[in-house]
């Protein structure tokens, strides 16, 4: 049999870099690999410890066999030319915290990762996981000088994907049956939109009273606290790294996936010069355009309050970093 030469065409992995190999970080690094969506770097400022994640994980590969390689370091050098970076790094929350305690610390530590990630990776995308997210987001993109739709914050599909579960849980339906939407910055005066919530296709509203919504709107809105509350010991992770890893996706797929996220708005829903919740077509541009659906009068209030509490918290931020 006569074979033709090698193809001189050299292929390379898509790379993801995450910066913070915490619980999210390490858990979106496992799901990436045995999605064999890319390869992944995870990089931590504690020493050993990403090495030791990606070893342990590496390990596995026999089994789960997927082809991704993963490397732990504490070196950026090492997150060069990555096509997507994913900033988990910071603090996460304790019983009794808000996401807003967080505030002063993450920022610094957030700018000073996009700072050295942006360096060696110049043409990323920016997925920012880091609480509190809205503000966590703009901080990134203003450290990166990225065109703003390169810079994504991660709460919408987890918010959602809340929802989307509790809906499915009251109903007795299987959840992939069911679409969510959740608007807003990410904390308690998020936007849960029941009129957007359907299983397959029916309006949640024809399909459970008002009380019911409220019920699991409100439940929506603290499902991060009941799961700090649980755990003790740090906030969840596994479904915060599945909503990350499904933006990855999209982005490295090029899906142009309709999939609520932390954007940059410029005069959409009103609001100007602020990253919040918002359906966004997701692909391998980053955000490629914000979808503005109709919102009734208390929406867009509600809307309009959490952008307020965006804000204050961001001026509290920037003022924190100057220091
Ligand atoms: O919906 C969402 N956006 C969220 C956000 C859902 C879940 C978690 N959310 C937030 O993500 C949470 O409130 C935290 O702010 C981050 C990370 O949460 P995680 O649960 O992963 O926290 P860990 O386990 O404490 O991990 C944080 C890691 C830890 O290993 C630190 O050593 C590292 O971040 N860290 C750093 N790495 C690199 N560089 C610096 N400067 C640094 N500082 C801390």
């Amino acid at each position: 049999m006569n074979y033709s030469p090698a193809s001189p065409v050299s292929w390379r992995n898509s790379k993801v870099a995450i910066v913070g190999a915490g619980k999210v970080g390490s858990t979106l690094t496992q799901r990436i690999a045995e999605k064999n969506l890319a390869d992944v770097v995870l990089l931590d400022i504690v020493e050993g410890m990403p090495q030791g994640i990606a070893l342990d994980l590496t390990e596995a590969r026999g089994i789960e066999l997927h082809d991704s390689k993963i490397v732990g370091t504490n070196d950026y050098a090492d997150t060069a030319n990555s096509d997507i970076v994913v900033i988990t790094a910071g603090l996460a929350r304790k019983p009794g915290m808000s996401r807003e305690d967080l505030l002063q610390i993450n920022a610094k530590i957030v700018v000073d990762v996009a700072k050295q990630a942006i360096a060696f990776s110049p043409n990323a995308i920016f997925i920012v996981i880091t609480n509190p997210l809205d503000v966590m987001t703009y901080l990134v993109w203003q450290a990166t000088s990225l065109p703003p739709q390169k810079v994504v914050g991660m709460a919408g599909v987890l918010d959602s994907s809340r929802l989307q579960t509790f809906i499915a849980m009251e109903l007795g339906v299987s959840p992939q049956d069911v679409s969510a939407m959740v608007l807003g910055g990410h904390g308690d005066l998020m936007l849960p939109l029941p009129r957007y919530c359907t299983v397959r296709g029916v309006p949640i509203t024809e399909l459970m009273d008002d009380r019911t919504i409220s019920r699991l709107v409100e439940r929506t809105r603290h499902g991060g606290g009941e799961i700090v509350k649980l755990l003790q010991t740090g906030g969840a992770y596994f479904a915060p790294a599945s909503s990350a890893c499904l933006m990855v996706e999209a982005i490295m797929r090029d899906r142009s996936s309709l999939l609520p996220a932390a954007a940059y708005l410029q005069g959409e829903y009103g609001l100007k010069d602020i990253f919040l919740g918002v359906p966004c077509r997701l692909g391998c541009q980053g955000v490629e355009s914000i979808l503005q659906v109709q919102l009734a009068r208390e929406e867009r209030e509600s809307l309009q309050a959490s952008a307020e509490l965006v804000r204050e918290n961001l001026k509290i931020a920037l003022s924190s970093i100057e220091k």
